[in-house]
């Protein structure tokens, strides 16, 4: 999954803290760890960020289930109290740093050079180029899979999954790790529930099937509907 590796400069482009979105934030190629011992590396992160004291939660899930959208509403509403910065990883392209960047959002794009996720050294990676000491809360997007991304530890003190509607109410039964290793599942899209047969009750048990503990709020990133209890969610998360 890692092919095209080192085919790519150290570092993209360092821009100004002027001018237009574009060159408002910093896309910075994370390279994978040489590290084996992933679990390790994360404990340590976890530990830097508390030291630090800058929440890190990791967000995944599915391509286009809303992650960016999601952010953008929580982040607005939670903007005055805390300080808070997004790490966008993707594959390649920089279209969710410029939409932060564009709503006056912190944020840095991260390229996994065709990686299908981030281990716990590319977020160190990131981390220290974005620099983040000054910040509450750091949220991390991951790039979008269900699969790996549950699999590797990123060193986030907090694990976020979203599931839209449209993917259907069995991913929890097809994706037991994601739901596994995460602390708050996001049901999005409710909007478009009368088009789908989604059943809300089957998807909550089925993830608290993998996952006793795991919190579930349903909500609308395009209506707002929900988002006031997800913004509650993160900002007890950084209280606590
Ligand atoms: N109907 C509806 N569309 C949504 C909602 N949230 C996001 N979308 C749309 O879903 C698409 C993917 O959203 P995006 O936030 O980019 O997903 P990401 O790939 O997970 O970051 C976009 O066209 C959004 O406008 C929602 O609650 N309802
Ligand atoms: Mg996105
Ligand atoms: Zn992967």
């Amino acid at each position: 999954m890692d092919r095209r590796q080192g085919e790519r400069p150290e570092e993209g482009r360092v821009n100004s803290p002027s001018g237009t979105a574009d060159e408002r934030f910093r896309t910075i190629e994370v390279k994978r760890s040489i590290l084996d011992d992933n679990d390790r590396d994360a404990d340590l992160l976890r530990e830097q960020m508390k030291e630090q004291g800058t929440l890190l939660i990791n967000l995944m899930s599915s391509p286009g289930s809303g992650k960016t959208t999601t952010l953008l509403q929580v982040i607005d509403r939670l903007r005055d109290q805390l300080r808070i910065g997004v790490m966008e990883a993707d594959i390649d392209s920089d279209v969710d740093a410029r939409r932060m960047t564009e709503a006056g959002v912190k944020s840095i794009q991260l390229h996994t050079g065709g990686m299908c996720h981030l281990d716990a050294d590319m977020t160190r990676q990131g981390i220290e180029a974005f620099g983040t000491k000054d910040l509450d809360l750091v949220i991390l997007e991951n790039v979008g899979n269900l699969v790996c991304p549950a699999e590797f530890d990123t060193g986030a003190a907090k694990n976020v999954t979203i599931l839209s509607v449209p993917e259907g109410d069995d991913k929890p039964l097809k994706y037991p790790l994601m739901y596994q290793v995460c602390d708050l599942l996001i049901v999005n899209k409710i909007d478009v529930l009368p088009y789908f047969d989604f059943d809300k009750e089957k998807v909550a048990e089925a993830a608290k099937l993998r996952n006793p503990d795991i919190e579930v709020l349903f909500i609308s990133a395009k209506t707002g509907e929900g988002i006031d209890e997800v913004a509650k969610w993160f900002l007890r998360q950084v209280r606590g």
